[in-house]
């Protein structure tokens, strides 16, 4: 029923168009297809096939043939059902249909309200609008891919693997969940990078040992950095309908994550994050996957000497941070609790909805040794006396789920407010000094940022990550001396707060990521100018006068704290996927 579109996938549905309207939209959405499957899939009854929906946003329903199949909430992380016993009917096409509302309540993640507006002097009848506390424009539709597959009927489920180091020797803790089936045997086999077996194991969990282990380093790091073994897994099975078998090759990075009063610790060397926010965003596919684009931002982060990303302000798509693994790009994985910003964002509901997602980002990530650290929630409003209880759960809830990484929020309240700061491993900072407020004095920044990073080190002695400072650019405004929008402000902003940042770097701040890795699309407001401009990139990824400043900066700190400078250097450009 209704009109049709033709609607790419992956890809946000918004900005294809001509209509505004479908830009705007709010409300349900129906992709369909059908697809012919091979006739194995159907016939072979040892033959499991899956649906995969790499991410739906924001709450979808799904329907195989009209059978409505599978639910989901949340926009940002993948879900799947197993479509045999739907598949097994003969050689007809699979209808595939999916129903998407992009809808924003207060218990979603992120939250938003739909406001009526019942003025009939200023708005049609049943007019609505969707409000959000977030800056960032929500995109919606299949922005990830959506993946037929099969498995055989007795499968490998779920890998877990933790890492550790003893002397020189690295520990692959395994697990391995196998469903449907009790009749089977499981050969586990690590080789390195040269395909060389190193160590060997049988059974549903053990450990391997590797004597002299080349660890998983960050970039910049260490002369190898990202050193990546594959830990194969493979299941052999009696079903009754005969043998069958299943094979799994898992990345595995050996590293070490810790975190002390004063320092982050990869291998138990000081680790300082120099890096940036992102947004999965850019022209006409809005958040949709693309790979072009993806490694297009990986050469720009490798240029720059970015050795880490937070993804702000939900989890981007699984192949980003497998290239974070290959390259040693180290990730703050976030959860999409953004915009928590009134009192029943605290409710029992949403805390549920909260620490099932957490479960999820955890069963989705818990392998990626560029992840070292969770952030639950961005901003939210945390000197609530609600928040304190809300973030104690959430935490200890997610520490729970994965014990080996510590777990973070990023904050914006005050020091003395804050009630969800007593319960984080590291503290991570947001301020705009010289932006949103004491416009244009660059000549506060030093002072106000010494008195915040003072302020919460005396109160909680832990870690510091200032994790999002900059200001608006519009590419190409030039103004000198420095005027608020200039890319000489941006800049001038920016030193100012590396004066800052140095006076505590190798104290107790561990880290500093630039707001924002490039601009990006958001609601439309009078304080945005077809988006927000604070990226170093342009949308388009080209570079603004303050990523040369970056750059100088980050390559700067990676030759003073790690290694030679040429030897870095020379490792960017022999991991290059440019060259
Ligand atoms: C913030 C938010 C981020 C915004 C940024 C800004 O504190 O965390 O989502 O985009 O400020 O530019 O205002």
């Amino acid at each position: 029923s209704g009109p049709t579109l033709d609607m790419p996938v992956p890809s946000s549905f918004n900005d294809i168009g001509q209509d505004w309207r479908l830009r705007h939209f709010v409300g349900w959405v129906w992709y369909e297809r059908e697809v012919t499957l091979p006739e194995r899939w159907t016939q072979d009854p040892r033959i499991r096939v899956v649906l995969r929906i790499g991410s739906a946003h924001s709450y979808a329903i799904v329907w195989v043939n009209g059978i409505n199949t599978l639910e989901h909430e949340g926009g940002y992380l993948p879900f799947e059902v197993d479509i045999s016993s739907l598949v097994q009917v003969g050689p007809l096409p699979l209808r595939v249909t999916i129903a998407i509302n992009n809808t924003l309540t207060p218990s979603t993640l992120p939250p938003g309200t739909i406001r009526y507006m019942n003025d009939a002097s200023r708005y049609p009848k049943g007019y609505f609008v969707q409000n959000t506390d977030f800056d960032f424009f929500n995109y919606a539709g299949l922005q990830r891919s959506v993946l037929l597959y099969t498995t055989p009927t007795t499968y490998i489920d779920d890998i877990t693997v933790t890492t550790g180091v003893q002397q020189d020797s690295g520990l692959v803790n395994y697990q391995i969940s196998v469903k449907r089936g009790s009749q089977f045997e499981l050969e586990v086999r690590l080789l390195d990078a040269e395909n060389k077996v190193v160590a060997d194991g049988t059974g549903t969990q053990g450990q391997l040992k590797v004597p002299g282990a080349n660890l998983w380093w960050p970039y910049l790091m260490h002369e190898r950095p990202a050193y990546l073994y594959s830990l194969e897994v493979r299941l052999t099975a009696q079903t009754s309908v005969g043998p069958v078998s299943d094979f799994y090759t898992l990345p595995v990075g050996i590293r070490t994550v810790a975190v002390t009063e004063s320092q982050f610790l990869i291998n138990g060397k000081p680790f300082y994050f120099h890096g940036v926010n992102k947004h999965e965003d850019a022209d006409i596919r809005g958040k949709g996957f693309d790979w072009t684009l993806l490694v297009k931002d990986f050469n720009l982060l490798l240029w720059l000497g970015a050795n880490a990303f937070r993804t702000s302000h939900y989890p981007y798509a699984e192949e980003v941070l497998q290239m974070c693994d290959r390259y040693g790009i180290v990730v703050i994985d976030e959860c999409p609790a953004v915009g928590l910003v009134l009192p029943q964002h605290f409710s029992n509901m949403s805390m549920n909805h909260h620490m099932r997602v957490m479960e999820e980002l955890v069963r989705r990530d818990k392998n990626h040794p560029a992840v070292v650290m969770w952030s639950v929630a961005n901003e939210p409003a945390s000197s609530l006396e609600s928040a304190g209880y809300y973030f104690k759960m959430v935490i200890t809830h997610t520490k729970a789920v994965d014990p080996s990484r510590p777990v973070t929020f990023v904050t914006n309240s005050n020091y003395a407010a804050d009630k969800g700061a007593p319960y984080v491993d590291v503290i991570c900072v947001n301020s705009y000094y010289s932006w949103y407020h004491d416009y244009g004095h660059l000549e506060l920044i030093q002072l106000q940022l010494g008195t915040q990073f003072e302020n919460w080190y005396k109160t909680y002695h832990k870690p510091i990550i200032q994790s999002e400072y900059g200001a608006e650019t519009i590419v190409g405004f030039h103004q000198d001396p420095p005027l608020m929008f200039s890319e000489e402000y941006q800049k001038a902003l920016l030193e100012q707060y590396h004066l800052g940042l140095d006076e505590k770097r190798g104290k107790y701040v561990v880290g500093e990521l630039i707001w924002n890795f490039a601009d990006f699309m958001t609601n439309q407001t009078p304080q945005r100018v077809l988006g927000n401009k604070k990226g170093i990139f342009t949308r388009q990824r080209q570079p603004k006068a303050a990523a040369f400043l970056l750059r100088e900066r980050y390559w700067k700190i990676a030759n003073e704290t790690r290694y030679p400078h040429s030897a870095a250097r020379s490792q960017c450009l022999e991991n290059s996927p440019l060259i």
